[in-house]
């Protein structure tokens, strides 16, 4: 599928996010192609029986998140941030349900990302509005150059992330709200304290989150991960080679993808 804007140019973006830690507002799909890949997503839950909230490596069993994250846009993107050798290490959607009380705690994402080294960054694609009625992201400002802090498990049937994992003593009147409306991204550092509310509105609140690497990263606890090469050179080779998906919800990648989930949420819970 077509991929239609262009977020150029990128220095101001660079800067920014050196400066705070993210960015918002940056534009990568047009609101109608925005549309069409929240019907695809809608459509492949039916077909996949089950809600694709939070299901790791969803590129390597279906086309529409591969697509959107190797589009040419967001690869630029990503590039002005973390420079021109890049490595995909996971996507997932996040989804907030209409009316619902999931949210998620402080916390900063390289904490449990088993990871070890080089440069990182995440982006969080708008398929519906994040708004702050919808519970979209918050962030505090240049909180990713204080490195990382301590975090604490308290796992929760309403929050979103998997350990509970947060980070006391933030500040309300230190974040920042950071909406977007479909289409547009954010992209923000490993060490960045951020946090989401519940969802109020009668709409899904769903986006698409993609974690990119340098090769020189290296998994930190031990396991083989997998990583896809996505642009310029992986001269480390620390990771396996990721298989792409080849279609929509495949048999055979769908036997694969289980193994691969397994293997994420175990270093999630490892690390
Ligand atoms: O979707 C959310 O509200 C939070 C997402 C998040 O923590 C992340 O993208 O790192």
């Amino acid at each position: 599928m077509q991929i239609q804007c262009e977020a150029g140019p990128f220095s101001g973006w660079a800067e920014a996010y050196q400066r705070d830690g993210f960015v918002g507002n940056v534009p990568i799909l047009t609101a109608a192609l925005a549309a069409r890949h929240r019907d695809e997503f809608e459509r492949a839950e039916a077909a996949y029986g089950a809600p694709l909230h939070y299901v790791s490596k969803i590129h390597t069993i279906f086309m529409s998140p591969l697509d959107l994250v190797t589009s040419p846009t967001v690869l630029n993107m990503v590039t002005a941030l973390i420079g021109p050798d890049i490595l995909l290490l996971d996507v997932t959607y996040i989804v907030k349900e209409p009316c619902s009380r999931s949210f998620v705690s402080w916390h900063q994402d390289l904490t449990y990302w088993g990871l070890d080294g080089g440069n990182q960054v995440s982006m969080w694609l708008a398929l519906s509005p994040a708004t702050e009625e919808s519970g979209c992201m918050r962030m505090v400002p240049g909180s990713h150059r204080l490195g990382q802090r301590a975090h604490a498990d308290r796992p929760a049937p309403d929050n979103v992330l998997f350990r509970g994992q947060e980070v006391d003593g933030i500040r309300e009147e230190d974040a920042v709200l950071l909406p977007l409306q479909p289409g547009q991204a954010s992209f923000h550092h490993g060490w960045t304290l951020h946090a989401s509310l519940p969802n109020r509105s009668n709409d899904r609140r769903i986006g698409l989150n993609a974690q990119f690497i340098t090769p020189d990263v290296r998994p930190a606890i031990g396991q083989s991960e997998t990583a896809m090469l996505v642009r310029g050179e992986d001269r480390f080779r620390h990771f396996r080679e990721e298989i792409p998906a080849n279609g929509d919800l495949s048999a055979e990648r769908l036997e694969r993808h289980r193994k691969l989930d397994d293997e994420m949420k175990e270093t999630w819970r490892k690390a």
